[in-house]
């Protein structure tokens, strides 16, 4: 075999053709790839929910690669671990309830086992505006990171869902673009109540109760939860993100009836 430089090219661009054309119309659309939107991302695969994941950055796995302040360590709880384990994360019991793992194999294998189960991700990617209508989100607007990194002038092309879920962290970003545009959120104000101080017990078991449908066909989950919800932040500690994106993906299960 000789090796052509523009087959190369050709492929690439062949098979992005494809997956990214048969993307366009989906079930699912997960803003951001942090560790809760990871979860959920198996699951709905797992659930043969149809589910394209878009991340801004070059590699998915959000705040999880980091573990406490680059000490590369993530603490989970007993109800937590389970979601790490299945998908074959070597879980230590640093007894007491404490459970610890290496943050960068936790994020790896989150990753691959979303992708295994048959979730799409397209990194560098970002989602810049939704598709609202009669009322009740469609779809998402989406652009190349780059293109917003280097702030040129590109229009943004947009990709239809029955559902989205925001998974973009203390940012909310998804959430913040419904508020602004069309604000009726299902949340005490109607508005984003703010993300509170640190206050990790609090926050974890919050973080699951506030995994809601925020607006018609508009999810949240992980940090952006508690933050739409005016609830605390938690810290390096990561079962409340695990059960949260468990949480939404069982929540459009039982919707769609799969
Ligand atoms: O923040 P992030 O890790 O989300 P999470 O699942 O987890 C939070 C924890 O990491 C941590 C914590 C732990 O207890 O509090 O903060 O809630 O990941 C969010 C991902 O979304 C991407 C961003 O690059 C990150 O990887 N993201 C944010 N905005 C957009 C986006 C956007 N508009 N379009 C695409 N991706």
């Amino acid at each position: 075999m000789t090796l052509d430089e523009v087959e190369v090219t050709r492929m690439i661009l062949n098979r992005f053709y494809r997956e990214f054309s048969s993307s366009l119309e989906t079930d699912v659309v997960i803003v951001g790839g942090g560790p809760s939107a990871l979860v959920a991302a198996r699951h709905l695969a797992k659930g043969g929910i149809r589910t394209v994941v878009f991340e801004r950055k070059l590699s998915p796995g959000g705040g999880m690669w980091g573990g406490g302040m680059n000490f590369p360590v993530i603490v989970v709880q007993e109800e937590g671990r389970e979601e790490l384990i299945e998908v074959g994360v070597d879980v230590s019991d640093e007894g007491g309830g404490y459970y610890t793992a290496d943050s960068v194999e936790a994020a790896s294998k989150l990753i691959a086992a979303a992708v295994s189960a048959g979730a799409r991700i397209f990194n560098a990617m970002t989602v810049e505006d939704v598709v609202i209508r009669e009322g009740r989100i469609d779809g998402v607007v989406i652009n190349w990171s780059a293109v917003d990194v280097a702030g040129l002038h590109v229009d943004p092309v947009m990709v239809r869902s029955k559902y989205v879920i925001d998974g973009t962290g203390h940012d909310c970003e998804v959430v913040r673009v419904v508020e602004r545009k069309v604000g009726n959120l299902n949340t005490p104000s109607g508005k984003v109540e703010g993300e509170s101080s640190m206050w990790s017990e609090l926050a974890e078991k919050l973080t699951v109760e506030n995994t809601i449908e925020v607006y018609p066909h508009l999810y949240v989950t992980g940090m952006a939860c508690n933050a739409v919800m005016g609830a605390p932040r938690m810290g390096p500690i990561f079962g409340g993100m695990l059960l949260s994106g468990r949480r939404v993906a069982e929540m459009i299960l039982e919707r769609e009836g799969a």
